[in-house]
């Protein structure tokens, strides 16, 4: 597996005609984000689905969660009157598109429709995307997955107003970290620019997206950082921590609302990689992982059965926090 993006390099012209004349022609569109979508994944998905009905096109999103919810930091995003439950989903669509999706196994419950459907078209920006489409437009030095979809967009010749750019560049935004990450290029501004041109307003959907929380929050917060361990001689230096269903449950507190503590435990000067193992409402532990450059936390996820980005990764454990940080450990 390469994790250099250079490696690849950009969507041949053939694949972008390809997925012109495929949408062009269908009269259906099936679309599908990653489960547990983040802005990237829904706001990709909602922008193309937006501009495609607005053509007259039939269009039906969603993402194959067994209990369907869009996270509430993401309900402002326009659109969501697209969104259909997983089981309300086209059977065998004639053509669907993927968004954020780097292995069908991301798709959830809807990688059985993803298996029935004529034409797979697969919109994507992890370097690990397996090319499980019929046809892939995967560029892993794409900041956004936003960024091929709005190319997508361009190349279909359709207009891109102010709701269509507002769930752009909430992926754009979000997956370049508000363009602090290595993903930030002179393009990603240039991109950025084009959509603040829309009208949309940067400063809502950056307090929807980063400065917003339940009070419980800053209870369950302060409980994972208490409990935040240092390794400074595990690989190239280790901080992490864990937050248990009971955290949440004592303060009311849903799953998606803890995703940000992340950022506040990587801060740490004395480690290059972060780690928090969060419990679900399953009892399983989605583990999110950050490396500052010296680790690959890709390969490490993909090790232990998940996957993403050279620098932000995770996987799902079923073990218990000490095994799985034992196995995490082991790879580091
Ligand atoms: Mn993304």
């Amino acid at each position: 597996m390469t994790s250099d993006p250079r490696e690849s390099g950009p969507v041949p012209e053939r694949d972008w005609d390809r997925a012109v004349e495929l949408v062009s022609a269908a009269g259906e569109v099936a679309l599908a984000c990653h489960i547990s979508p983040d802005a990237d994944a829904l706001g990709s998905m909602l922008a193309v689905g937006m501009a495609l009905r607005a053509e007259g096109k039939r269009v039906t999103a969603s993402f194959g969660e067994r209990r369907f919810r869009v996270p509430r930091l993401l309900r402002f995003l326009p659109g969501q009157d697209l969104l259909v439950e997983p089981g309300a989903y086209p059977t065998a669509p004639e053509l669907m598109m993927t968004f954020d999706v780097p292995i069908a196994d991301r798709l959830g419950t809807l990688a059985v429709n993803a298996g029935k459907t004529r034409e797979l078209v697969v919109i994507d920006h992890h370097a690990s995307n397996t090319g499980f489409g019929t046809l892939n437009l995967v560029d892993p030095a794409a900041a956004a997955t936003a960024v091929l979809a709005e190319e997508l967009l361009v190349r279909l010749g359709l207009p891109i107003g102010e709701e269509v750019a507002t769930c752009l560049y909430a992926g754009l935004v979000t997956d370049t970290g508000s363009f602090r990450y290595s993903s930030t290029t002179p393009e990603a501004h240039v991109m950025a620019a084009r959509l603040l041109a829309t009208g949309l307003n940067p400063e809502q959907i950056a307090r929807e997206v980063w400065d917003r929380s339940p009070f419980g929050y800053l209870r369950v917060l302060g409980t994972a950082l208490d409990r935040a361990v240092l390794e400074p001689s595990t690989g190239p230096g280790l901080v992490w921590t864990f937050v248990t269903r009971e955290d949440r449950a004592a303060q009311g507190l849903p799953y998606d609302e803890v995703e940000g503590i992340i950022d506040v435990v990587r801060r740490t000067d004395e480690a290059d990689v972060a780690v928090i193992l969060k419990e679900d409402d399953d009892g399983a532990w989605q583990v999110s992982t950050r490396s500052k450059g010296a680790v690959d936390v890709a390969r490490v996820c993909a090790a232990l059965g998940g996957g993403g980005h050279a620098r932000a990764a995770g996987f799902t454990s079923h073990l218990s926090v000490e095994r799985t940080m034992d196995s995490l450990r082991a790879l580091l």
